[in-house]
């Protein structure tokens, strides 16, 4: 007879988390048509979509840290390889590509060919000023805030907008450290 329970790694377990992202993906579509209903204007939408997504950043990089158990990275070009490869993956359930570096390394764009988050959308006329995965930008906002990070996160190219990919830029802004701040007199 076969096993009633399914062991981890079987197909089961792997198309529950695809439904997962489905899910969300559905979830999300049902909060953005929400927000344009109640606040009208496309760039309210937009600000507000990236207030939600900083306020789960600044959650979610406890359970990222925990999960991954990625440490402390070294420079900035590795904490952005860190997000495309690893953060991306957890969470969307998909790798982007680290591309466009600044000569001093403060800047690059994080590409992504899939992106579930739109695996169901289509912008009417009336959105094209809406930048649907605005809630990405401020996840990474507040996510990198957290591990003393100031950033600022922007669209470049947008599928939803008829670009070939997305391409979100990065601009490390800042980088607080993490020594204790006063003196012993
Ligand atoms: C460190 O230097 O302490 C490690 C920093 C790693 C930051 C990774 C942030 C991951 C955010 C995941 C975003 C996923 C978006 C879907």
């Amino acid at each position: 007879m076969a096993p009633v329970v399914p062991r981890s790694g079987d197909t089961i377990f792997a198309n529950i988390e695809h439904v997962n992202v489905e899910l969300f993906s559905l979830t999300y579509g049902a909060i953005v048509r929400q927000l344009i209903t109640d606040l009208e204007e496309v760039d309210d939408v937009n600000k507000q979509l990236d207030q939600m997504g900083y306020n789960i950043g600044v959650r979610l990089i406890d359970e990222f840290l925990a999960k991954s158990s990625v440490s402390t990275c070294t420079d900035f070009k590795e904490t952005a390889e860190v997000i495309a490869k690893v953060g991306f993956k957890m969470f969307l359930g998909v790798t982007a590509n680290v591309v466009n570096w600044n000569a001093d390394g403060t800047s690059c764009s994080i590409v992504l060919d899939d992106n579930p988050l739109v695996d169901f959308v289509e912008l009417p006329d009336t959105c094209q000023g809406l930048y649907y995965c605005n809630i990405l930008s401020g996840v990474l906002r507040g996510a990198l805030e957290m591990v003393s990070m100031k950033t600022e996160v922007t669209w470049v190219r947008d599928m939803l907008r008829g670009d070939d990919v997305f391409e979100l830029q990065v601009k490390l802004l800042k980088q607080v450290s993490e020594e204790y701040p006063y003196k012993d007199d």
